[in-house]
């Protein structure tokens, strides 16, 4: 039996190792996604960012307990921040949520960004997509929000979910509109410091001045205390009353839409890149190159001599 066929049939090993070949980017992963994307578009992806430290696992943890209360399976991508200075967390998200690692309705899977830009790794979204084939209701995806992160988040997230704490209430002057436009819940988490509701007013403030049409999402401000589980249900009503309105307005089909036209322009160019690079090796290639030192070709005349070759190459393969 093929990897993907086992982990339709729910062997978590085997999900695991696919997983793992996803961040090496074997050739059996990329066979296997493809076998399982049939399998995908069900689970619901709600990403979860904010700046390093607000709470972002803890909340992880408490919505998990609350989802699975719902009887909703839950898959969780817990993306490893790079920076050095937060890296030390990785282990305690792991200790954290620990203590749903013997429940069969939950899969937690950390990834590395390996210093990625933009901070969402392909990989991210391949996992997204095998935890999804796994029929997992939720997935909820965990990244460190810097700079550009939350807008990079809505590429994978039906739901956007951004963490601040009343400390930041600063950042919030400074939040460039993009974000604004992107996140479609925010969350005052740490509620139990000083600030919050002086946070909430002035997020709120921003938000009444934006110009929105009639059938818009208005995004909810909701305040949490992840430590004492407090308010985490209000956000789980939030996110599930936003995936109800993603399918009603048929806002979720627009989204989905635009993800698959991001995937496959990714996929195209990774697909070149491979090729190209198998292609370098040949002796052809040096013919060319010596052409270039003589002047009689032009890099781009060559380029596309090589990348005609590629095709030819890849639809022989198909044929
Ligand atoms: N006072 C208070 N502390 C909290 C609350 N929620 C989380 N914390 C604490 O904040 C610290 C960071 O929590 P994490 O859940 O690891 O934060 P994170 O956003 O996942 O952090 P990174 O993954 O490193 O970016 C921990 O010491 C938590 O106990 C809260 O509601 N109130
Ligand atoms: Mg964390």
């Amino acid at each position: 039996m093929g990897l993907a066929d086992k982990v339709l049939q729910g062997d978590v090993r085997a999900a695991a190792r696919l997983m793992r070949d996803i961040e090496d980017g074997t050739p059996v992963a990329v066979e296997a996604l493809s076998n399982l994307y049939p399998h995908t578009g069900r689970a619901h992806v709600v990403g979860i960012t904010g700046a390093p430290g607000v709470g972002k696992s803890t909340l992880v943890d408490t919505i998990i307990s609350i989802l699975r209360q719902r009887n909703m399976t839950v898959g969780v991508v817990a993306i490893d921040p790079s920076s050095p200075f937060t890296g030390g967390a990785i282990l305690g998200d792991r200790v954290r949520m620990q203590k749903h690692g013997t429940d069969q309705g939950v899969f937690i899977r950390s990834l590395a960004t390996r210093g990625c830009s933009g901070g969402l790794s392909k990989a991210t979204i391949s996992t997204v997509h095998v935890m999804d084939a796994m029929s997992k209701d939720i997935v909820l995806v965990e990244t460190v929000g810097v700079g550009q992160a939350e807008i990079d988040i809505t590429k994978v997230a039906d739901t956007s979910v951004l963490v601040l704490t009343p400390g930041m209430g600063d950042a919030i002057q400074v939040m460039k509109a993009g974000i604004l436009e992107a996140v479609d819940i925010f969350v005052i988490n740490k509620a139990d410091q000083d600030g919050a509701q002086g946070v909430k007013g002035e997020l709120q403030a921003m938000l009444d001045m934006k110009n929105y049409l009639p059938g818009d999402w208005k995004p909810a401000i909701v305040l949490t205390e992840a430590i004492n589980n407090q308010g985490a249900e209000e956000l789980v009503e939030e996110i599930l009353r936003h995936r109800q309105f993603l399918i009603s307005s048929g806002g979720l089909e627009k989204r989905r839409r635009e993800r698959a036209r991001l995937e496959l322009i990714e996929a195209i160019e990774t697909t070149i890149t491979n090729c190209v690079a198998n292609e370098m090796v040949k002796d052809y290639v040096e013919k060319l190159v010596e052409d270039l030192v003589r002047r009689k070709t032009s890099p781009n005349s060559a380029a596309l001599e090589i990348i005609n070759r590629t095709i030819k190459q890849l639809t022989a393969h198909d044929g």
